[in-house]
């Protein structure tokens, strides 16, 4: 799988029908550690379509075998990845935040959700529950039955390297399918390790493959490839329209899951310091980098300035530094495109006359001189029309809205293009079941951040945010099967359905 060069750099490859293969450009991508860019983790293959094209074909037969294990088999062995990544979670971790710097807090975390993840969907293998129904005429059974599609792309983000992909490959596994995977670039190393349990565990050859490289090389081919079924994406909505647009030609199944703006409501009868908990951790969890970081609080006016008080000083108050000592509480952000995004849109918010209330710099001397780092960063009276307050930076910046009222309140939360998760701080039981019913997103909490959503339940949002599709939860099963109505007859004779209705 690997070769070690005079360098010390390890070269990891491809993994194509059960074997480890360079790719056939000869070329490679260096993996960096974002907190010290001086640490190289390895060195990967940056593959080109006729990768991709080997991948697929191997997928595509390993597909005629694998859809005819039975599910309960192929859970078993699903079983055991879980098991090995549960044995394997500290080292899985570390990896993790060597190769984009979250808190290994939250590695840890990440990891976990693949453990729950795989524990959950290979329950599936016994379940994939159809439905048996009465049939109108006699003597004749009706059904219907999940049947796989056959082979999957999954193209996934470096925010959780791990996490993410289990919710794309298990499903699809449990299923029957087989896939093809594309990490990010920034992340190869932890979707190589999770390849490496699958394989481990018993994943036959051409089941998983895994093809590291660039989006425009290996995405494309993969999203514009006849023999591909389904795209699971998660990323930018900018190229998930561009995943959509791509897929449709050939009639695939696009699952897409985008960006988001998520808000915290915090209305005047909030418990104060639980709001203010949640506002840290929502909005400056993995440095903000997660779709469903909180990156607008909207406060309300009666509480408003004892509330930025006490979150400023909170925020201030933050350990920054390498995600791997444990005195950490927020790492660097993944990479230079990254911190650039972040700073552009610091200035964005001066420009746009929002009050800077903390942070605004990148943090670039001593132990940060060699890393990405940026200060935790919170603006204050910010209108809702702002860029800042409308657009996803995927950064440690928070918008803080003033409102007037609960109505308010829920206009502006509803009033951007995303939909993923939104939150309420209220100790009022009817402004909390309203809320519930009036924010128009796919996840929602009451008195907790608009991170933090578990592997049972569907994941996924509304507007720029999906297409309609979820992951996670039962529901990832319509991402990966698709309904195939079986009726037998058992009458001897020929029925016609809607129109032998007399006999009885
Ligand atoms: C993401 O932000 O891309 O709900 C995924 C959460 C995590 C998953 C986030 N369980 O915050």
């Amino acid at each position: 799988m690997t070769t070690t060069t005079a360098a010390k750099a390890t070269t990891y490859h491809n993994f194509i029908d059960g074997a480890w293969v360079p790719s056939v450009s000869g070329d490679s991508f260096e993996n960096r550690n974002p907190a010290n860019t001086g640490d190289l983790l390895g060195v990967f293959q940056k593959s080109t379509p006729a990768d991709v094209a080997r991948a697929i074909d191997a997928a595509r037969r390993a597909f005629e075998l694998w859809r005819l294990v039975p599910a309960p088999r192929r859970a078993e062995i699903l079983f055991r990845a879980a098991q090995l990544i549960a044995d394997r979670k500290d080292a899985l971790a570390r990896d993790m935040t060597r190769e984009m710097g979250k808190v290994l807090d939250e590695t840890r975390g990440d990891v976990q959700e693949a453990i729950d993840m795989t524990f959950f969907m290979a329950g599936e293998g016994r379940r994939q529950y159809g439905q048996t129904v009465p049939s109108e005429l006699r003597d004749k059974f009706a059904m219907s039955v999940r049947q796989p599609l056959g082979v999957c792309a999954v193209i996934t983000p470096w925010n959780f390297p791990m996490a993410i992909p289990s919710w794309k490959i298990i499903p699809a596994l449990v299923c029957g399918n087989t896939v093809v995977f594309k990490p990010a670039t920034l992340t190869p190393l932890s979707a190589l390790n999770f390849v490496r349990i699958l394989a481990e565990a018993g994943v036959p050859p051409g089941v998983v493959n895994l093809v590291t490289g660039g989006g425009g090389e290996v995405g494309n081919a993969l999203i514009s490839s006849d023999d591909v079924r389904v795209v699971s994406f998660t990323g930018s909505t900018e190229v998930g329209r561009t995943v959509s647009e791509r897929g449709a030609p050939s009639f695939k199944k696009v699952h897409l899951e985008m960006g988001g703006k998520n808000v915290i409501i915090v209305m005047d009868d909030a418990n104060l310091d639980l709001a203010v908990d949640g506002c840290v951790w929502g909005g400056f969890g993995t440095s903000g980098q997660r779709c469903t970081a909180a990156s607008r609080v909207v406060v309300h006016e009666k509480i408003y300035k004892t509330f930025l008080d006490r979150f400023v000083a909170r925020v201030r108050a933050l350990r920054i530094g390498d995600g791997s000592e444990s005195a950490t509480q927020m790492g660097p952000v993944v990479g230079d495109s990254q911190l650039n995004t972040v700073m552009t849109y610091v200035q964005i918010g001066q420009q746009e006359g929002a009050r800077l209330l903390c942070g605004g710099h990148r943090l670039d001397q001593g132990i940060f001189a060699k890393g990405f780092f940026h200060e935790p960063t919170v603006f204050a009276d910010v209108a809702p029309s702002m860029r800042i307050a409308q657009e996803e930076i995927f950064g440690p910046v928070v918008s803080v809205i003033p409102c007037r009222s609960y109505e308010e309140a829920v206009a502006i939360g509803n009033n951007v293009q995303y939909g993923l998760s939104a939150s309420i701080y209220t100790q009022d039981v009817n402004r909390a079941f309203s809320a519930m019913r009036d924010l128009y997103t796919g996840i929602f909490y009451v008195n907790a951040p608009t991170i933090g959503a578990e592997v049972h339940l569907p994941f996924g949002g509304t507007n720029a945010t999906g297409n309609g599709h979820r992951e996670a939860g039962t529901a990832a099963l319509d991402v990966f099967s698709e309904w195939k109505s079986i009726y037998v007859d058992f009458s001897g004779r020929l029925q016609r359905a809607q129109i032998d209705t007399a006999d009885l």
